[in-house]
């Protein structure tokens, strides 16, 4: 393709994001002043530096590394960490709305922001020391590095807690030993937080610097899903990590649930945002395609289609809405969480298929974006939590009988 062909291409699908998000409840009572112009702008970058280049980055399977320094510069790093640590200071709705208006744009793109602010800078601020907050923490704000998180091994993906890698005491340093796998930014990452056991088999959190001996990050390649995101493996051969690279502010499982618990909340709101997406585009085309000599928004089952997608985001929002109010209070529980990143999930990958029908043989191509969000979307529906175990999550919660195992 030449250079003028990708540039009239660019140009097109710029032109051609008119999206809007439905507000059919009148949910923006709901959010102040604050919150919408967060979203706007948020919007706007989207538009402006996502849309126009998603499509054929995801055909390529390419990261673009240089969104980092732009979601630095817009804020998309850390919204809810404290201003004084380079974050936006931000509460839970205006988090949920940048995931919801990033993810909208590619769930890719929502996996770079949401790893690096709640998995990566919320375990450093949560349970790291002064020193580490001030050494880390602003760099990854700004996108002047990236971060990744490392919990998931290749044996041990639902069940971290049965993990292999560990760390020992050396007396001036730790070695760490073993590997992690399906790790989000981990090829292009500057540091990982990393979840290990010690010799009595407590998991802690250690930062591991990229450099660092021992230390490799091979990329996975052959994935049909979050193409523009890349996914890794973390080696860990006799790595020495300093002591200072502990994060001494909690252990055992709990830790990293904790990182857990906010990310799974901003995903709520991000596959809300690829459902918009695809209900708004599906909103679009049916009233412009003429069969029949009419539109086919005209024919009932299509408006069938359109009016339960609109009645699943509706009750999507109003149920994110509460939750980030309780994340603010500081009352969400893991179930609670839980609930709303499987009802979102498996709303926005129905909301896509249906979307995805109402385009008919259209639907297949890059030109719309429910084939996209669909097969990024078994992603979302799969990390973080599979499907089945937010579902046991719930279970235990309603019976108190755990049935994990
Ligand atoms: P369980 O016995 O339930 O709990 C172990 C300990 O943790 C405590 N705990 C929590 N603490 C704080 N916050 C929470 N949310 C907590 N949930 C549990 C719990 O009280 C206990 O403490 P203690 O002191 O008694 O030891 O643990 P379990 O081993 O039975 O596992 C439960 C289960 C299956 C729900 C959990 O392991 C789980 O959630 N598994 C799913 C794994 C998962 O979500 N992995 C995600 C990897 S990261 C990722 O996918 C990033 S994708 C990023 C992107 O690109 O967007
Ligand atoms: P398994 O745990 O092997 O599950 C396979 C199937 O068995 C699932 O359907 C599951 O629901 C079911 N199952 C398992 N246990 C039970 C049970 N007790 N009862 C009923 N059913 C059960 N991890 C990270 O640590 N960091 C990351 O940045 C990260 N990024 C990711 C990016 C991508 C693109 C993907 C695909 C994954 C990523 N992950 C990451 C890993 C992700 O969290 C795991 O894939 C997920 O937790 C599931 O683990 P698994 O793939 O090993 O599946």
């Amino acid at each position: 393709m030449s250079t003028n062909q990708v540039e009239a291409n660019v140009n097109k699908r710029s032109a051609n994001d008119l999206f809007e998000s439905p507000d059919f409840y009148n949910i923006d009572d709901l959010l102040n002043e604050e919150h919408k112009l967060i979203r706007s702008s948020i919007r706007d970058f989207v538009k402006k530096e996502i849309s126009p280049y998603i499509e054929d980055w995801c055909e390529k399977a390419h990261f673009p590394y240089e969104i980092v320094k732009k979601f630095g510069d817009i804020g998309a790093f850390g919204p809810t960490i404290p201003e004084q640590y380079g974050g936006g200071g931000l509460d839970y709705i205006s988090y949920g709305l940048i995931m919801q208006e990033i993810e909208r744009g590619d769930s890719g793109m929502r996996s770079t922001a949401s790893v690096q602010g709640s998995l990566v800078m919320y375990p450093i601020y949560k349970f790291g020391t002064e020193e580490q907050r001030n050494k880390y923490l602003p760099k990854l704000a700004s996108g002047e590095h990236l971060g990744c998180f490392g919990l998931t091994e290749p044996d041990h993906g639902s069940n971290p807690s049965g993990m292999i890698t560990n760390f020992t005491d050396e007396g001036d340093h730790y070695l760490l030993n073993g590997a992690k796998m399906w790790i989000s930014n981990s090829p292009k990452a500057d540091i990982a937080v990393v979840w290990a056991k010690n010799e009595e088999g407590r998991i802690h959190g250690l930062i591991v610097e990229r450099g660092m001996e021992g230390f490799s990050t091979p990329e996975t390649h052959g994935k049909w899903s979050l193409r523009a995101s890349t996914t890794g493996e973390l080696v860990f051969d006799n790595v020495k990590v300093p002591k200072d690279n502990l994060l001494p502010g909690k252990s055992g499982l709990g830790a990293p649930l904790m990182c857990l618990d906010s990310a799974r909340y901003g995903i709520a709101w991000g596959a809300l945002g690829a459902a918009m997406d695809c209900y708004d585009s599906a909103r679009r085309y049916a009233s412009e395609r003429i069969q029949f000599d009419k539109p086919i928004a005209s024919f009932q089952l299509v408006q069938k289609k359109l009016a339960e997608m609109l009645t699943e985001i509706t009750k999507g929002q109003l149920l994110n809405w509460k939750l980030g109010m309780m994340m603010n209070e500081g009352t969400a529980t893991t179930p609670q969480i839980s609930m709303a990143k499987r009802n979102s999930v498996e709303m926005a990958l129905n909301i896509a298929r249906e979307a995805r029908q109402i385009h008919g043989g259209m639907g297949i191509t890059g030109e719309y974006p429910m084939m996209r969000h669909m097969m990024n979307l078994e992603s979302v529906v799969t990390y973080e939590g599979t499907h089945d175990i937010h579902l046991l999550i719930l279970g235990a919660d309603i019976t108190g009988i755990p049935a994990f195992a």
